[in-house]
């Protein structure tokens, strides 16, 4: 089986991972501009200021991308670098920039697909409450209509935010992420519910444009299974997935919250606050979802949590995405299982997980379009006689596309396969370390780009659209 023609094969990038220049041509701060710079936030103290120097170099990156037969090229934009302070003037350069970034994937028939949010918030925001704020919600509203009436003639796939539960929960419990704070469900609970009102006004307004594109969100698609039959990790498994699936997917492809978490934040004292108008708002926008984001990595081998939470250290290195954490709550916890295969970062590979997955996903949500947004392996790869061989990398998408196959054939509507990351690039927590990409960056020289042998892998499942996988 071939993939079909519209089927679109990319690789994705976020800003303050590729883009560097983080103070010119106006661009204001960033909440990570400003994190990444407290000692012991990052890993060995790496930030973005420089990251891969995307900014000065995207005429040669596109380049290459068109050289490996990419199709699209998932990228975000910097909400600073539009408007410098989240909610006043707008900034000429920032839009320039982003214009020619766009122009340029066109020149080549690249799929611009554009993420308004992965992660960079204007830091003045941040410093007024960030996403607890419900000023921020209408600050991004604005914002992503500045860049709708900008780009919109020409970017016709949108992704209003990327991974919510990664931004709101390392940013309000575990501490790893911008603002840094430690344990505050109420919080947490409170941004997540004002990320989805951003989203679902973002909706209402795009449609109304008529630019006839699509437009959607990107979630993090890490379900959990019980290690055993014992009723007691099946149970822990369900909760897992209630608050880590069910109250993501569930406000926004069903236009409501799911009914178990609910019962018990309104218990915890943690229900966000919000009104009858805003609930009406997020059941509305159900229906205007084009498609659904979806990152996968790996799943979660989940049991009962035995241990006290005041044991769970709450730090960068507790953050990275590892099993062996209790949950927030309590409940429940991840766990490194003997019989399963790990990255180096303990990351699980698991390509029946992701295909498990997807038809659990069906089952709740129905027919909707899936686009795979990210997918790939951190990894610090080999160099031999100045090739860089990440043979681990291949087999790893290919195992990904396989699955992304079957699903396909089992009738789940898959319209894109988005590899993380085009191009090595900053790791949040892992600095350059943990590599993703077909294109290596030279950190000891100039941050010269080379292909690796994925790059040339790549190539042959595009032109072949994975006949051979
Ligand atoms: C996702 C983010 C990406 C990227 C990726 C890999 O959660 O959307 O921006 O960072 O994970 O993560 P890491 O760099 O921690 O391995």
């Amino acid at each position: 089986m071939k993939f079909s023609k519209d089927f679109l094969f990319g690789a994705a990038s976020a800003s303050y991972q590729v883009e560097g220049a983080w103070n010119e041509d106006g661009k204001g701060v960033s909440n990570w501009d400003v994190f990444s710079k407290i000692p012991g936030k990052t890993f060995e103290g790496t930030n973005g200021d420089i990251a891969v120097d995307h900014y000065h170099r995207y005429k040669e990156d596109i380049k290459l991308m068109a050289e490996m037969g990419l199709e699209s090229y998932r990228f975000s934009i910097s909400w600073p670098r539009i408007i410098p302070n989240g909610d006043g003037k707008v900034n000429d350069k920032g839009i320039e920039f982003y214009n020619s970034i766009i122009d340029e994937c066109l020149k080549y028939g690249i799929v611009p697909f554009v993420t308004l949010y992965h992660w960079d918030l204007p830091q003045v925001l941040e410093e007024d409450g960030g996403w607890t704020n419900k000023k921020t919600v209408d600050a991004f509203v604005r914002y992503a209509n500045v860049c709708f009436k900008a780009f919109g003639d020409r970017v016709k796939h949108w992704i209003t935010f990327n991974e919510t539960i990664v931004f709101c929960s390392l940013g309000y419990l575990a501490g790893a992420h911008p603002p840094g704070i430690i344990n505050d469900p109420k919080k947490y609970f409170q941004s997540t519910h004002n990320v989805f009102l951003a989203h679902a006004r973002t909706l209402k307004d795009y449609k109304k444009l008529k630019q006839f594109g699509e437009i959607g969100i990107t979630h993090v698609f890490s379900p959990a299974f019980s290690v055993n039959e014992k009723e007691e990790n099946k149970f822990a498994a369900y909760h897992a997935n209630e608050f880590g699936l069910s109250w993501y997917y569930d406000p926004i492809l069903l236009g409501s919250y799911p009914e178990y978490v609910l019962k018990i934040i309104e218990e915890k004292g943690w229900t966000p606050q919000w009104t009858d108008e805003e609930i009406e708002d997020i059941k509305e926008a159900a229906s205007l979802n084009d498609f659904i984001g979806l990152n996968y990595y790996q799943p979660q081998r989940v049991i009962k949590n035995t241990e006290p939470i005041e044991n769970a250290s709450r730090d960068r290195e507790s953050s990275t995405g590892a099993a062996g954490s209790p949950s927030f709550d309590g409940v429940y916890s991840t766990v490194k299982m003997e019989d399963k295969k790990y990255t180096k970062w303990g990351w699980e590979i698991s390509p029946e997980g992701f295909l498990e997955g997807l038809r659990i996903l069906r089952k709740r949500y129905g027919d909707i379009k899936i686009y795979i947004t990210e997918n790939g392996l951190g990894d610090e790869d080999p160099i031999i006689d100045g090739e860089i061989m990440d043979v681990p990398r291949i087999k790893y998408i290919e195992e990904h596309l396989k699955a992304v196959k079957t699903a396909i054939k089992e009738g789940i509507h898959i319209k894109g396969y988005y590899a993380w990351s085009v191009i090595d690039l900053l790791s949040w927590l892992n600095g350059f370390k943990k590599q993703y990409g077909f294109i290596y960056v030279d950190h000891k020289d100039n941050l010269n780009r080379k292909k690796k042998l994925s790059f040339y892998w790549y190539k042959h499942i595009i032109k072949t659209r994975g006949e051979d996988l």
